[in-house]
């Protein structure tokens, strides 16, 4: 028998998110502008980053490769569409990980629960993919939603039938793989402006549930966000102001050199290989490190301030209802997690088309502009004080809301002296165990193996036998993505209106799926397990381990390893 050439699936999922960018850039011409834009930001970072690290350069293509790393989002009306967009993105080696209830989340709470496809080790891409819970709504609604969304058939034969096919013969060729991509962009993530029952939609949207409107009414799932990557958050969102007209040279100078400065007080060894995934990080260990120089920056940032104003040229012509007022996470020098920040969701003609066949033209506002900067992945400890810091930031905004708006600098303050609690550099936040690491033994160490005489990996460290490299957090926040859901449909959150409420768990959307969802506290627990394992057996160290601490190790890599071949096993297309 022939064997055919399978493409690899990660591949696959490379050149589906380059689609999905080229598609996305026709269809809102913002998006294209905006990638210039970062683009241009990332160049001067790194021209920046040539300074502080002497030796550091990176090209225009490498960048841009950088860049790209995106998430993008959709939300899905019917569990039977949600089972074939599992199934869909598992022919590109992404599976569920983590689940987000946004249903219990206090005043943002909204009818939806999610989870995010990605690959499971040194994932580039992950869609945030909703599911609309209808039961969250009255009796009568809910049938209206069911009956409404009951009519549009989003996967056509073709998509199916390549699913079906990736999953019997575990991959797919070259043509079968370039036209499921082409599935994908011609009408499962396509942005069809069109729509269904216009009455409902009103009504959905004046009783605050907009979002159930935007999934309900619509004849596709259409991605409503595609987030690029930048290298400094804060410079691209300063830019952004800019370009958009909300800010004038003299604030973007003052904000863009601020910006800079906090990096160049941060950015160390570990903080280059956590932005440069694609780079060697031995090459990255071997760059001396300097302080800018201030009129290096200044200049470098006038430069900046040039090319900009061509980019704001392109901007002119634009409709767009503004900047975020201000960016979601923690304060840019708390190195966890993730920083997003977005142009709000663009007002956009949407024809209705009621059964009569009379059409109505309605503006809808629903997609819109994200950036993302990701940072080291917390630890279960790391992360409950991530949620102690935002919750004295949210006590203190509740009490003077407009303060992002009126006065961003005394807002950042805030945030900063709420975030004090987290040390500043990544050996301070591994040392009170609040990132997650891997780890690996030096040529030093592995020359000394066997007769090293502790197992204690601070002391290892010390002495160069090991080295360490903090995890990137690859996953989203439920409270950050409800912040996002909440600007973007300029409508903060809403209650459920049924008479029996449902408590929505994991277990449930499960079902839906019929496969389990991956918790990724175990995946990074388990890599970090993992690692301190071999490291220790490379360097003949397992007997000095104590027993408790081997056990518990050794049942981390265990869980990691059942969690995610169940996940393997259960559908079988794709593999990491
Ligand atoms: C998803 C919002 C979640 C994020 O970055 O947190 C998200 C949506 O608006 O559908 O993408
Ligand atoms: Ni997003």
């Amino acid at each position: 028998m022939n064997a055919v050439r399978f493409v690899d699936p990660r591949s696959m999922q490379h050149e589906l998110f380059r689609e999905l960018s080229d598609m996305f850039g026709r269809e809102v011409p913002m998006y294209d502008r905006a990638l210039a834009v970062n683009a241009s930001c990332n160049r001067a970072v790194c021209d920046v980053l040539g300074a502080i690290f002497p030796g550091f350069s990176i090209s225009d293509d490498l960048i841009e490769q950088t860049s790209r790393e995106r998430h993008g989002a959709i939300r899905i009306g019917r569990p039977d569409e949600y089972r074939w967009i599992c199934r869909f993105f598992a022919c590109f080696a992404m599976r569920p990980h983590n689940f987000y209830d946004m249903t219990s989340i206090g005043a943002k709470s909204q009818p939806i629960t999610a989870t995010a496809f990605r690959s499971t080790i040194q994932p580039e891409h992950r869609v945030f993919t909703s599911l609309l819970q209808t039961s969250y709504f009255d009796d009568d609604m809910q049938n209206r939603l069911e009956a409404l969304l009951q009519r549009r058939e989003v996967f056509t034969p073709l998509a199916k039938a390549l699913v079906e096919k990736c999953e019997q013969q575990g991959g797919l060729a070259q043509a079968d793989a370039d036209a499921l991509i082409r599935e994908g962009t011609e009408h499962i993530f396509k942005w069809k402006g069109q729509a269904r029952d216009p009455d409902l939609y009103h009504e959905l949207c004046a009783n605050g549930f907009k979002i159930a409107a935007d999934i309900a009414c619509f004849t596709t799932h259409h991605l409503n966000h595609l987030t690029p990557n930048t290298l400094c958050i804060d410079l691209y969102t300063a830019a952004m102001r800019l370009c958009m007209d909300e800010i004038e040279d003299e604030r973007f100078i003052h904000l863009a050199e601020h910006a800079i400065e906090s990096m160049n007080r941060w950015m160390d060894h570990h903080g280059m290989v956590l932005h440069f995934k694609h780079l060697n990080a031995d090459d990255i260990r071997a760059l001396p490190r300097v302080s800018a120089d201030q009129a290096m920056v200044a200049r470098r940032v006038s430069d900046l301030l040039g090319v900009l104003k061509d980019h704001k040229a392109d901007f002119s012509t634009l409709r767009h209802n503004g900047f975020k007022d201000y960016t979601e996470g923690p304060d840019a020098e708390t190195l966890v997690l993730l920083r997003q920040d977005a142009y709000k969701a663009l007002s956009e003609p949407v024809e209705f088309i009621r059964d009569d066949g009379t059409v109505t033209t309605i503006e809808h506002t629903s997609r819109f502009g994200e950036i993302e900067q990701r940072y080291f992945a917390p630890t279960p400890n790391g992360r409950a004080l991530y949620d102690q810091c935002l919750d004295t930031v949210n006590a203190l905004l509740a009490q003077q809301p407009d303060l992002p708006k009126r006065d961003q600098d005394a807002f950042e303050r805030l945030r900063t002296d709420a975030f004090s609690a987290f040390p500043d550099t990544f050996e301070q936040l591994l040392g009170q165990e609040l990132v997650h690491a891997i780890y690996e033994p030096t040529e030093r160490g592995l020359a000394h193996a066997g007769s090293i005489d502790t197992a204690d990996l601070g002391t290892l460290l010390k002495h160069g036998f090991v080295r360490v490299e903090g995890l990137r957090h690859e996953d989203f926040l439920p409270v950050s993505a409800a912040g996002i859901f909440a600007s973007n449909l300029n409508q903060y959150g809403t209650q459920s209106t049924a008479t029996n409420k449902t408590d929505y768990t994991r277990a449930m959307l499960e079902s839906v799926l019929d496969r389990p969802i991956i918790d990724t506290i175990d995946v990074y627990a388990g890599m970090e397990a993992e690692s301190i394992l071999e490291t220790y057996g490379a360097l003949g160290l397992l007997s000095k381990l104590p027993d408790s601490q081997r056990a518990d190790l050794e049942r981390r890599v265990a869980v990691y390893t059942a969690a995610t071949t169940d996940a393997l096993a259960t559908g079988s297309a794709g593999s990491d």
